[in-house]
Protein backbone atom coordinates (compact mmCIF):
# COMPACT_ATOMS: atom_id res chain seq x y z
CA UNK A 1 0.00 0.00 0.00
CA UNK A 2 1.10 3.65 -0.76
CA UNK A 3 2.24 5.74 2.32
CA UNK A 4 2.25 9.45 2.30
CA UNK A 5 5.28 11.52 4.10
CA UNK A 6 4.77 14.49 5.15
CA UNK A 7 7.80 17.36 6.53
CA UNK A 8 6.85 18.32 10.00
CA UNK A 9 7.58 21.80 11.40
CA UNK A 10 10.73 20.79 12.95
CA UNK A 11 11.91 19.32 9.47
CA UNK A 12 11.62 15.39 10.53
CA UNK A 13 9.50 12.77 8.13
CA UNK A 14 6.55 11.67 9.34
CA UNK A 15 3.60 9.17 8.03
CA UNK A 16 0.23 9.78 7.21
CA UNK A 17 -0.92 8.14 10.27
CA UNK A 18 1.83 10.45 12.53
CA UNK A 19 0.57 13.28 10.89
CA UNK A 20 -3.40 12.42 12.07
CA UNK A 21 -2.67 12.07 15.36
CA UNK A 22 -0.57 15.24 15.31
CA UNK A 23 -3.67 17.26 13.77
CA UNK A 24 -6.38 15.46 16.61
CA UNK A 25 -3.62 16.64 19.32
CA UNK A 26 -3.10 20.16 18.12
CA UNK A 27 -6.96 20.31 17.90
CA UNK A 28 -7.48 18.62 21.04
CA UNK A 29 -5.15 21.30 23.28
CA UNK A 30 -6.78 24.44 20.86
CA UNK A 31 -10.20 23.48 22.30
CA UNK A 32 -8.70 22.82 25.96
CA UNK A 33 -7.12 26.45 25.77
CA UNK A 34 -10.53 27.79 24.41
CA UNK A 35 -12.45 25.95 27.53
CA UNK A 36 -9.82 27.30 30.06
CA UNK A 37 -9.73 31.04 28.55
CA UNK A 38 -13.83 30.70 29.13
CA UNK A 39 -13.42 28.85 32.49
CA UNK A 40 -11.19 32.08 33.28
CA UNK A 41 -13.41 34.80 31.97
CA UNK A 42 -16.29 36.80 34.66
CA UNK A 43 -19.84 34.73 34.26
CA UNK A 44 -21.35 38.30 34.18
CA UNK A 45 -19.21 39.15 30.65
CA UNK A 46 -19.99 35.96 29.56
CA UNK A 47 -23.89 36.73 29.93
CA UNK A 48 -23.26 40.43 28.96
CA UNK A 49 -21.81 38.52 25.64
CA UNK A 50 -24.67 36.27 25.13
CA UNK A 51 -27.40 38.94 25.29
CA UNK A 52 -25.36 41.53 22.81
CA UNK A 53 -25.31 38.64 20.16
CA UNK A 54 -29.14 37.72 21.16
CA UNK A 55 -30.47 41.89 20.58
CA UNK A 56 -28.11 41.85 17.18
CA UNK A 57 -29.64 38.87 15.77
CA UNK A 58 -33.09 40.03 17.24
CA UNK A 59 -32.71 43.45 15.37
CA UNK A 60 -31.28 41.80 11.98
CA UNK A 61 -34.43 39.93 11.96
CA UNK A 62 -36.78 42.64 13.19
CA UNK A 63 -34.71 44.97 10.34
CA UNK A 64 -35.25 42.67 7.29
CA UNK A 65 -39.29 42.08 8.24
CA UNK A 66 -39.77 45.41 8.85
CA UNK A 67 -37.86 46.38 5.57
CA UNK A 68 -39.06 44.07 3.35
CA UNK A 69 -42.95 44.73 4.38
CA UNK A 70 -42.07 48.57 3.90
CA UNK A 71 -40.46 47.91 -0.09
CA UNK A 72 -42.37 45.12 -1.48
CA UNK A 73 -46.00 47.53 -1.41
CA UNK A 74 -45.10 50.10 -3.82
CA UNK A 75 -47.66 48.63 -6.74
CA UNK A 76 -50.13 50.36 -7.91
CA UNK A 77 -52.48 47.81 -9.44
CA UNK A 78 -54.89 49.00 -12.95
CA UNK A 79 -57.53 46.42 -12.93
CA UNK A 80 -60.94 46.23 -13.57
CA UNK A 81 -63.58 44.90 -16.70
CA UNK A 82 -62.26 44.33 -20.35
CA UNK A 83 -61.93 47.41 -22.35
CA UNK A 84 -63.08 49.22 -19.51
CA UNK A 85 -59.38 51.88 -20.17
CA UNK A 86 -56.53 49.88 -18.11
CA UNK A 87 -54.08 49.65 -20.98
CA UNK A 88 -54.66 53.39 -22.24
CA UNK A 89 -54.46 54.79 -18.76
CA UNK A 90 -51.28 52.95 -18.08
CA UNK A 91 -49.91 54.72 -21.42
CA UNK A 92 -51.17 57.99 -20.90
CA UNK A 93 -49.79 57.81 -17.02
CA UNK A 94 -46.44 56.87 -17.80
CA UNK A 95 -45.78 58.83 -21.05
CA UNK A 96 -49.02 61.10 -21.37
CA UNK A 97 -49.36 59.48 -25.21
CA UNK A 98 -52.38 58.01 -26.54
CA UNK A 99 -51.63 54.02 -27.76
CA UNK A 100 -54.46 51.62 -29.71
CA UNK A 101 -54.51 49.13 -27.61
CA UNK A 102 -55.72 45.41 -27.70
CA UNK A 103 -57.46 42.83 -25.48
CA UNK A 104 -54.49 42.48 -22.77
CA UNK A 105 -53.16 38.76 -22.13
CA UNK A 106 -50.54 39.66 -19.91
CA UNK A 107 -49.14 42.13 -17.69
CA UNK A 108 -47.36 45.48 -18.48
CA UNK A 109 -45.12 47.17 -15.86
CA UNK A 110 -43.45 50.13 -15.02
CA UNK A 111 -41.56 52.94 -12.78
CA UNK A 112 -44.38 55.80 -12.30
CA UNK A 113 -43.21 58.59 -10.76
CA UNK A 114 -45.95 60.48 -8.80
CA UNK A 115 -46.31 64.66 -9.47
CA UNK A 116 -45.43 65.34 -5.69
CA UNK A 117 -42.42 66.93 -3.94
CA UNK A 118 -40.96 63.44 -2.70
CA UNK A 119 -40.59 62.39 -5.28
CA UNK A 120 -42.44 58.83 -5.03
CA UNK A 121 -42.34 56.35 -7.29
CA UNK A 122 -44.85 53.42 -7.86
CA UNK A 123 -44.32 50.65 -10.16
CA UNK A 124 -47.52 51.11 -12.25
CA UNK A 125 -49.30 47.40 -13.03
CA UNK A 126 -51.71 46.92 -16.02
CA UNK A 127 -53.63 43.58 -15.16
CA UNK A 128 -55.99 41.71 -18.43
CA UNK A 129 -59.06 42.25 -17.63
CA UNK A 130 -60.45 39.30 -19.13
CA UNK A 131 -62.51 36.85 -16.61
CA UNK A 132 -60.24 34.09 -17.62
CA UNK A 133 -57.14 35.80 -16.74
CA UNK A 134 -58.17 37.88 -13.98
CA UNK A 135 -57.77 35.34 -11.02
CA UNK A 136 -54.52 34.64 -11.86
CA UNK A 137 -52.94 38.06 -12.19
CA UNK A 138 -54.53 39.21 -9.33
CA UNK A 139 -53.13 36.53 -7.16
CA UNK A 140 -49.59 37.18 -8.41
CA UNK A 141 -49.97 40.64 -7.30
CA UNK A 142 -52.32 41.61 -4.82
CA UNK A 143 -49.79 41.66 -1.63
CA UNK A 144 -47.59 44.15 -3.69
CA UNK A 145 -50.88 46.68 -3.76
CA UNK A 146 -50.42 49.87 -2.26
CA UNK A 147 -52.94 51.00 -4.02
CA UNK A 148 -55.71 49.94 -6.86
CA UNK A 149 -57.12 51.97 -9.40
CA UNK A 150 -60.03 50.16 -10.49
CA UNK A 151 -61.01 51.11 -13.83
CA UNK A 152 -65.08 51.42 -14.99
CA UNK A 153 -66.14 52.03 -18.45
CA UNK A 154 -68.84 54.68 -17.51
CA UNK A 155 -70.31 55.26 -20.72
CA UNK A 156 -71.71 51.53 -20.27
CA UNK A 157 -71.95 51.20 -16.45
CA UNK A 158 -75.54 50.35 -16.58
CA UNK A 159 -74.58 47.27 -18.79
CA UNK A 160 -72.07 46.62 -16.58
CA UNK A 161 -72.95 47.24 -13.16
CA UNK A 162 -73.31 43.30 -12.13
CA UNK A 163 -70.11 42.12 -13.41
CA UNK A 164 -68.63 45.49 -11.92
CA UNK A 165 -69.81 44.68 -8.44
CA UNK A 166 -69.14 40.67 -8.45
CA UNK A 167 -65.09 41.87 -9.28
CA UNK A 168 -65.28 44.42 -6.91
CA UNK A 169 -66.73 42.07 -4.12
CA UNK A 170 -64.18 39.81 -4.78
CA UNK A 171 -61.40 42.52 -4.28
CA UNK A 172 -63.23 44.07 -1.31
CA UNK A 173 -63.49 40.54 0.73
CA UNK A 174 -59.82 39.01 -0.40
CA UNK A 175 -58.16 38.71 3.43
CA UNK A 176 -54.82 39.43 1.91
CA UNK A 177 -55.98 43.02 0.32
CA UNK A 178 -58.15 43.67 4.14
CA UNK A 179 -54.73 42.85 5.84
CA UNK A 180 -52.66 45.10 3.65
CA UNK A 181 -55.55 47.46 3.43
CA UNK A 182 -54.14 49.20 -0.15
CA UNK A 183 -56.04 52.65 -1.02
CA UNK A 184 -58.86 51.83 -3.51
CA UNK A 185 -59.10 54.86 -6.31
CA UNK A 186 -62.00 54.14 -8.43
CA UNK A 187 -61.56 55.66 -11.92
CA UNK A 188 -64.77 56.42 -13.66
CA UNK A 189 -63.51 56.57 -17.35
CA UNK A 190 -64.44 57.32 -20.43
CA UNK A 191 -66.26 60.77 -19.58
CA UNK A 192 -65.72 62.42 -22.57
CA UNK A 193 -68.85 60.11 -23.75
CA UNK A 194 -71.99 62.30 -23.80
CA UNK A 195 -73.71 59.11 -22.02
CA UNK A 196 -71.19 58.39 -19.42
CA UNK A 197 -72.78 57.96 -15.70
CA UNK A 198 -71.18 60.42 -13.34
CA UNK A 199 -68.41 59.21 -10.50
CA UNK A 200 -71.35 59.76 -7.89
CA UNK A 201 -74.00 57.71 -9.52
CA UNK A 202 -71.42 55.25 -10.07
CA UNK A 203 -70.81 54.83 -6.87
CA UNK A 204 -74.72 54.74 -5.41
CA UNK A 205 -75.36 52.07 -7.98
CA UNK A 206 -72.15 49.79 -7.08
CA UNK A 207 -73.30 50.26 -3.12
CA UNK A 208 -76.40 49.06 -3.70
CA UNK A 209 -75.45 45.76 -6.16
CA UNK A 210 -72.81 44.87 -3.54
CA UNK A 211 -75.39 44.98 -0.49
CA UNK A 212 -77.26 42.56 -2.48
CA UNK A 213 -74.02 40.50 -3.20
CA UNK A 214 -73.11 40.44 -0.16
CA UNK A 215 -76.39 38.80 1.33
CA UNK A 216 -76.49 36.49 -1.79
CA UNK A 217 -72.73 35.24 -1.28
CA UNK A 218 -72.64 35.04 2.47
CA UNK A 219 -75.65 32.89 2.31
CA UNK A 220 -74.46 30.68 -0.59
CA UNK A 221 -71.52 30.14 1.30
CA UNK A 222 -72.97 29.53 4.63
CA UNK A 223 -75.17 26.93 3.27
CA UNK A 224 -72.06 24.84 1.86
CA UNK A 225 -70.01 24.08 4.80
CA UNK A 226 -72.01 25.87 7.59
CA UNK A 227 -69.59 28.82 8.08
CA UNK A 228 -68.78 32.05 6.06
CA UNK A 229 -65.44 30.78 4.71
CA UNK A 230 -62.17 32.25 4.73
CA UNK A 231 -63.37 36.04 3.08
CA UNK A 232 -64.46 39.19 5.29
CA UNK A 233 -68.21 39.98 5.43
CA UNK A 234 -68.35 43.38 3.91
CA UNK A 235 -69.47 46.43 5.62
CA UNK A 236 -71.41 46.66 8.80
CA UNK A 237 -73.54 43.82 9.49
CA UNK A 238 -77.29 45.41 10.19
CA UNK A 239 -76.75 48.28 7.97
CA UNK A 240 -76.78 48.68 4.30
CA UNK A 241 -73.62 48.65 2.59
CA UNK A 242 -71.72 52.33 1.83
CA UNK A 243 -67.90 52.38 1.14
CA UNK A 244 -67.54 54.94 4.16
CA UNK A 245 -68.04 51.48 6.05
CA UNK A 246 -65.04 50.21 5.16
CA UNK A 247 -61.51 50.70 6.90
CA UNK A 248 -59.48 51.41 3.83
CA UNK A 249 -59.37 54.87 1.83
CA UNK A 250 -61.74 55.13 -1.44
CA UNK A 251 -62.23 57.79 -3.64
CA UNK A 252 -64.45 57.64 -6.64
CA UNK A 253 -62.86 60.17 -9.45
CA UNK A 254 -64.09 60.84 -12.96
CA UNK A 255 -61.26 60.70 -15.70
CA UNK A 256 -60.86 59.98 -19.49
CA UNK A 257 -57.97 58.04 -20.81
CA UNK A 258 -58.89 59.39 -24.42
CA UNK A 259 -59.65 63.25 -23.36
CA UNK A 260 -60.40 65.28 -26.70
CA UNK A 261 -61.71 63.70 -30.09
CA UNK A 262 -58.43 63.46 -31.44
CA UNK A 263 -56.42 61.28 -30.90
CA UNK A 264 -53.26 63.58 -30.28
CA UNK A 265 -55.21 65.34 -28.03
CA UNK A 266 -54.66 65.34 -23.87
CA UNK A 267 -56.13 62.89 -21.58
CA UNK A 268 -58.29 64.46 -18.84
CA UNK A 269 -56.02 62.40 -15.90
CA UNK A 270 -55.51 65.46 -13.69
CA UNK A 271 -57.67 64.16 -10.93
CA UNK A 272 -55.83 60.99 -10.94
CA UNK A 273 -52.69 61.84 -11.36
CA UNK A 274 -53.12 64.01 -8.03
CA UNK A 275 -54.53 60.77 -5.89
CA UNK A 276 -51.64 59.07 -7.04
CA UNK A 277 -49.42 61.88 -5.46
CA UNK A 278 -51.01 61.59 -2.18
CA UNK A 279 -50.57 57.81 -1.71
N1 LIG B 1 -63.89 57.21 -25.65
C1 LIG B 1 -62.99 56.68 -24.87
N2 LIG B 1 -62.40 55.54 -25.20
C2 LIG B 1 -61.47 55.02 -24.35
C3 LIG B 1 -61.09 55.66 -23.15
N3 LIG B 1 -60.17 54.89 -22.53
C4 LIG B 1 -59.96 53.82 -23.32
N4 LIG B 1 -60.73 53.90 -24.42
C5 LIG B 1 -60.80 52.94 -25.52
O1 LIG B 1 -61.37 51.74 -25.02
C6 LIG B 1 -60.79 50.63 -25.68
C7 LIG B 1 -60.23 49.67 -24.65
O2 LIG B 1 -59.16 50.28 -23.98
P1 LIG B 1 -58.01 49.42 -23.28
O3 LIG B 1 -57.11 50.38 -22.60
O4 LIG B 1 -57.39 48.50 -24.24
O5 LIG B 1 -58.88 48.58 -22.26
P2 LIG B 1 -58.35 47.55 -21.16
O6 LIG B 1 -59.06 47.89 -19.91
O7 LIG B 1 -56.88 47.52 -21.12
O8 LIG B 1 -58.93 46.17 -21.69
P3 LIG B 1 -58.32 44.68 -21.43
O9 LIG B 1 -56.89 44.71 -21.74
O10 LIG B 1 -59.13 43.82 -22.35
O11 LIG B 1 -58.62 44.35 -20.02
C8 LIG B 1 -59.73 51.19 -26.62
O12 LIG B 1 -60.27 51.32 -27.91
C9 LIG B 1 -59.43 52.56 -26.05
O13 LIG B 1 -58.99 53.49 -27.03
C10 LIG B 1 -61.74 56.89 -22.82
O14 LIG B 1 -61.50 57.54 -21.81
N5 LIG B 1 -62.68 57.35 -23.72
MG1 LIG C 1 -55.49 46.10 -21.47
Amino acid sequence: METLTYLCHSGCIMDDKEAAEMAENSFESFKESIRQQLENQDPVFLIGLVVALAVVLITCVFLKYFLSSKTVRSAVLLVGLCDSGKTLLFSRLLSGKFKRTQTSITDNSAPYKAKNDRGSTWTLIDLPGHESLRPQYLEKFKSTARAIVFVVDSAIFQKEVRDVAEFMYVLLTDTILSRNAPALLVACNKQDITMAKSAKLIQQQLEKELNTLRVTRSAALSSQDGSVGGNLYLGKKGKDFEFSQLPIKVEFLECSARGSKVEEGDADIEILEKSLAKL
